[in-house]
């Protein structure tokens, strides 16, 4: 339903455009923002995404002269309600987080709409029909890069069924259960390998997107299978992990084994750019200067597009070499 509502209302403001009139008022606009505090309650510090999303928040807090109280939940959503609870309590002006699963919020964010307390959602969606409960959702469509990761492999095929099986076999290492962006990588991915039969993705399981988790799922798929061709990961934590775990079993990541990953922080860019991973889907974690643009125009009662998306690209490894050196995460 939720995304139904996303898809037919969704206003696409592409992040160039408000990211420029973001950090105009970041820095030294209006300067009604020195009165602003915001609740942040964020997901956990799971990944290298998550870090990078963190500091881009934390940043632009400063530079646009909100008062910023943040929160981190170790990945827990009672920890999240928790806080949003705490915030409502303290009469923050405004709450934002990034919902660590989709479903489970409508009571919470009620008591933020009584107590006439205006939350943006960040990074990930949540399933509510109600979409009173909340100004905004600023982020990627995570549908649309499962099918950028999915659309490689079937461009790929050829070269993908490493074991000559005339099979292309994948196994998927999810993000957290319930999530967003784990749901909708997977749902993505499957739309657009569906139009290849030979590509069937023969396990799946969440590593719920960190490293160690993505190294204990891959060694448990290579114990009981020895004809993987392909790792298709929801974020490059997990891919870091699974190549940690594809060495340990004396295979070279990225040509015994291929690799697909979401995200494009810096560590997976440079296993990218030496082949250790072969395809990475950007997910921009750097959501802080549209955030805070967003919590002045809705304090300010003006008009917010009710879906606003990040703008991001692919990588190969020749196109990683050439963005690392100007990398910001
Ligand atoms: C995606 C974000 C995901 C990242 C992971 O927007 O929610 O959570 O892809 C992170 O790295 O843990
Ligand atoms: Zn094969």
């Amino acid at each position: 339903m939720f995304k139904k509502i996303m898809s037919v209302t969704a206003g696409l403001v592409l992040a160039g455009g408000l990211a420029a009139c973001g950090s105009d008022s970041g820095s030294g606009g209006s300067g009604s923002s020195g009165d602003i505090t915001m609740g942040f309650a964020q997901v956990g510090a799971e990944s290298g995404w998550r870090t990078a999303n963190t500091k881009s928040i934390q940043a632009s807090a400063k530079d646009a002269g909100i008062d910023l109280k943040f929160s981190d939940a170790q990945q827990k959503q009672e920890n999240q309600i928790k806080a949003i609870r705490s915030y409502i309590q303290q009469k923050v002006d405004v709450i934002a987080f990034s919902p660590v699963v989709e479903t489970g919020w409508d009571t919470v964010l009620q008591e933020a709409k009584r107590a006439k307390i205006p939350v943006v959602l960040t990074d990930r969606a949540v399933d509510s029909d109600d979409t009173s409960l909340y100004k905004t959702f600023l982020g990627s469509d995570f549908v649309v890069e499962g099918e950028k990761a999915g659309q490689w492999l079937v461009d790929n095929a050829a070269d993908s069924d490493v074991n000559g099986d005339g099979k292309i076999n994948v196994v998927q290492l999810e993000g957290t259960t319930g999530a967003a962006p784990a749901i909708d990588r997977a749902e993505g991915f499957a739309d657009t390998t569906s139009a290849d039969p030979s590509i069937e993705v023969t396990a799946s399981q969440t590593g719920d997107f960190t490293r160690d988790g993505g190294k204990q799922v891959m060694e448990s798929f290579l114990q009981s299978d020895d004809s993987i061709d392909v790792v298709y990961a929801h974020n490059d934590d997990m891919g870091l992990g699974a190549i940690e775990a594809i060495e340990a079993a004396g295979l070279k990541p990225g040509k015994d084994i291929k690799i697909i990953t979401v995200d494009a922080v810096k560590d997976g860019m440079i296993a990218l750019s030496e082949g250790k991973i072969n395809y990475i889907v950007e997910c921009s974690p750097l959501l802080g200067p549209q955030l805070m643009d967003l919590a002045e125009k809705v304090l300010a009662g003006e008009e917010v597009e009710p879906r606003i998306l990040t703008e991001e690209t692919t990588f190969t490894p020749e196109q990683a070499k050439e963005a690392l050196p100007t990398r910001e995460y």
